[in-house]
This record gives structure tokens, sequence and C-alpha cells, in this order.
């Protein structure tokens, strides 16, 4: 996409780019960050504090983006940075147990409502590939289903109906996912709970699990209508059939305990990630102790990892995790005050203009669709005008103010969000919308 030049000097960035692609495909190593719908340069980034990211050619944003969900209490969090210090001087990886895993495990427990036993991965993907397949093996059923536009990680059989970089870039069912894979995955519309009824009737005993992002984050932010998460837990309990949320983006964020604490809905298995690392990488599944015991080694189901529960990324998760767990009266009433005020005065400046937008939030983290409609699925997401979001991005960023760069992402924010940064974020986006308007 063609965006006209920025106001910003970018230029080391551009030279990043440039030099990055003849080593790293399309020069990003992971290609939600390539600015492809958005068009332009990628940033590269240089240093990040609190709540702002400084990028190399010295230019500082608010961060909204904050590594797409880890960095709860900001960048570079002094407990976090200190844990991380303190371990890397005693070795950054032995390959057996540690005690701190324990303490991790431990606070997941406490936290997590549905979570009895939780092992540790090393990102959202590994969690989300190890949950299927251990509800695979303990129900002994092949399918699963998941959700028009909703993201697991890049595991074969979540890369049908993908949401995330795969629907920004157009290529929601994978090319490389065998025929085998792509049969097995059943795909329902999200919010639908009829056509969920009507999928799991036409394969009776054949489903091993339904898995959800219980508040969608990758076709923006779309959250679950009255009764669709209690819907998903019936059909489940009277088809046998494990209920996994995905609360890799939604875990520690929206309530300590998830979009299951916020809810009320509890899942059988749930997979976490993002949060629970502290910004290292961390993934993790949990759930009911009958089904995690039907891993290896006390069950049969296969999972491993050399680096599983690295010390180095435990220490971090642990110091986030533990200061949720002594702070979580205060944290979670913050970030609700900072999401309403912000969805506020964001309203506020698009009624200004007469634009039409649908927007959303669920604890810290949100969404803005410049649409007609309410957004519920991911046909109402893809009504939204993207080209309009492109340049609102741009607009916003030469305002110093970073987004993420598509529309079908969702907004995060953390605690190092203050005053400050608001009345600076709404300020920018009244400059930004009139430029774009
Ligand atoms: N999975 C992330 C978006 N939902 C993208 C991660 C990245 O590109 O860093």
């Amino acid at each position: 996409m063609e965006v006209a030049p920025s106001k910003l000097d970018l230029s080391r960035s551009e030279r990043d780019y440039e030099q990055a692609q003849h080593s790293i495909p399309g020069g990003v190593n992971s290609p939600a960050r390539a600015f492809k719908s958005v068009g332009g340069t990628p940033l590269f980034i240089d240093t990040a504090e609190g709540a702002t990211m400084t990028d190399v050619d010295g230019n500082t944003y608010i961060d909204y983006v904050g590594s797409w969900g880890p960095m709860i209490f900001g960048h570079a969090h002094p407990e976090v940075v200190n844990a991380v210090q303190e371990q890397a001087e005693s070795s950054t990886s032995f390959g057996a147990p540690t005690e701190i895993e324990i303490g991790v495990a431990e606070l997941v427990c406490d936290l997590v409502p549905s979570v009895e036993k939780v092992r540790m991965v090393n990102s959202g993907t590994e969690a989300t590939m190890s949950a299927a397949r251990l509800a695979r093996g303990y129900t002994g059923r092949d399918k699963i289903i998941k959700f028009d536009g909703n993201y697991h990680g890049h595991g074969d059989f979540f890369l049908i109906g993908a949401g995330s970089g795969p629907l920004t870039h157009g290529h929601p069912d994978s090319p490389g996912v065998t025929r085998g894979n792509a049969e097995d995955t059943l795909l329902a519309r999200y919010n639908d709970i009829e056509h969920v009824r009507k999928l799991v009737d036409a394969h009776q005993g054949e489903v091993a699990c339904i898995i959800v992002e219980p508040v969608a984050g990758n076709m923006g932010c779309v959250p679950p209508e009255p009764g669709f998460l209690e819907g998903l837990r019936e059909i489940c309990n009277a088809h046998d059939i494990v209920l996994i949320f995905d609360e890799v983006m939604t875990g520690f964020r929206v309530a300590p305990g998830g979009v299951q604490e916020r809810f009320g809905v509890i899942p059988d298995m749930t997979c976490l990630g993002k949060i629970i690392g502290g910004g290292l990488p961390v993934g993790a599944y949990g759930g009911k102790q009958e089904i995690m015991d039907y891993v290896s080694p006390v069950g049969p189901v296969y999972q491993a990892g050399t680096l599983s529960g690295n010390p180095l990324a435990m220490r971090a998760g642990h110091a986030v995790l533990s200061k949720i767990q002594r702070e979580k009266d205060e944290i979670y009433p913050q970030l609700e005050d900072y999401s309403e005020a912000l969805e506020k005065g964001i309203q506020d400046n698009l009624d200004a203009l007469g634009l039409d937008y649908y927007h959303t939030h669920v604890g810290a983290m949100g969404a803005l669709f410049f649409t007609e409609e309410k957004v519920v699925d991911q046909d109402t997401a893809k009504k939204a005008d993207t080209d309009k979001y492109a340049a609102y991005f741009h607009a916003l960023l030469e305002e110093g103010i970073y987004f993420a760069p598509s529309q079908f992402e969702a907004f995060f924010y953390g605690t190092a969000h203050g005053e400050a940064e608001l009345d600076e974020t709404l300020k920018a986006q009244r400059r930004a919308l009139k430029k774009i308007h």
C-alpha cells in the first residue's frame, strides 16, 4: 500500500528495513510487524521505557501495542529488569527443574479459575498446539472447532480462517497446511451459537475441542455477545467436548483471571502467553487436573521443550504475576479507569467530526473500526474501511502515538499509561482525525 511520505525522520528505519530484507523474509521475524496493510516502513525500535517507545531515528511514541500485549506494567519495569539481571548471573538455562517454575505454576493456578495444573511452553502458538493435541488424546477424537477470525498462533490446523497477520495479509488459509489438517478443523462463526450447534450436531462424537478467543483480539477487539460463551459451555458439557479458552491476549489483562473470571464462564483448558512471561518468550496451557494428567510423563500425550520453564523467562513471569497477585485490587480498577476515559475521549473526538465508527474495549484492550456497523464477527470486521485506518495510523504516528499497524489487531495499554499519556493521546488523536477527515 502506497502512503504519503512521513513528516517524521525515519531514514534509519528505512535503511534498516532495506538491509533486513536481504537476510530476513520480508525484513521481519513476524509478519504482523511489517506495516504491509498500512504501508510505509516498519519502525525499528531502539529502546522503550514505561508507556513510551523510541525508534532508531530518535522518534518517541506513546505505545499502544505493548509488544502485542505483554507490557501490562509498561516497558523495562524495574522489578522485571532486576529479576532477569539477577537470574542471568546464575545461568540462562539448565534444562532441569527449578524452584521458580513451581512459584509461577502456583501463581497461575491461583489466579486463573480453570487451571488446576499448568505446563509451561515457549509461546502462545506452542500452548494452543499442545492444548489441542491433549484434547484430542484425552477424548480420542480428531476434529476441532475454531472460529473465523480467531487466531491461535501458527499451528497447521489453526491456519484456517485465521485472524491477525493471515487476515491482515489476505491469507486466512495458509498454503502448506495439509488437506487432512484442514479437514479436521471445522470453522464456526464468532458470536453465532446456533452455527456452533449445527456443526456439532453434524459431527456427533467427532469433535475433541472447541477453541475460542473468549474476547477476540485478532480481528480488532470483538467482545462476546451475551450468552455466547455460556452457550459454548453448555454445548461442550452436552457433548463431552473440551472447551479451550485461548487467553493468550486476555489472560491477566481483562481481569487477573482473564475473561473466565470477568464473564464467569469456566473452560476445561486455558492457553496463556504474553503477560505470563513479562515480555520474555513464555506460553502455558493448563486446566482440569484430570486432563492435564494425560500429558507425559504422567500420561501418554507427548509434549516437551528444552527451553520450557526457562529460568530467565520464569523470573520475569514470576515478577509480573506476583505483582498482579499482590496489587490486583489497585491495578485493575486503574486500568478500567484509563479504558473508560480513553474510550470516552476517542468517541468525543470522532463524534465532533461526525465520523462513522465502532469503538470497543474490554479491560485494557480495545479497537476502533471505521465502519457504519457494530462489529461482532469477521464478516462485520471486514466491512471496516481499512484505507481510512491506514491513514489514521500514519497520522497518529506523526503525532507520536503508536497503535497497531493493522485494522485487525487490538490495542493494548497498561499501568504506565497515566493522565499525561491520556491527555497527549486524545489531543494527538484530535489532530490526526482532522488531517484524515
Ligand atoms: N500475534 C501477534 C498479533 N496478534 C503478532 C506478534 C508480532 O508480530 O510480534
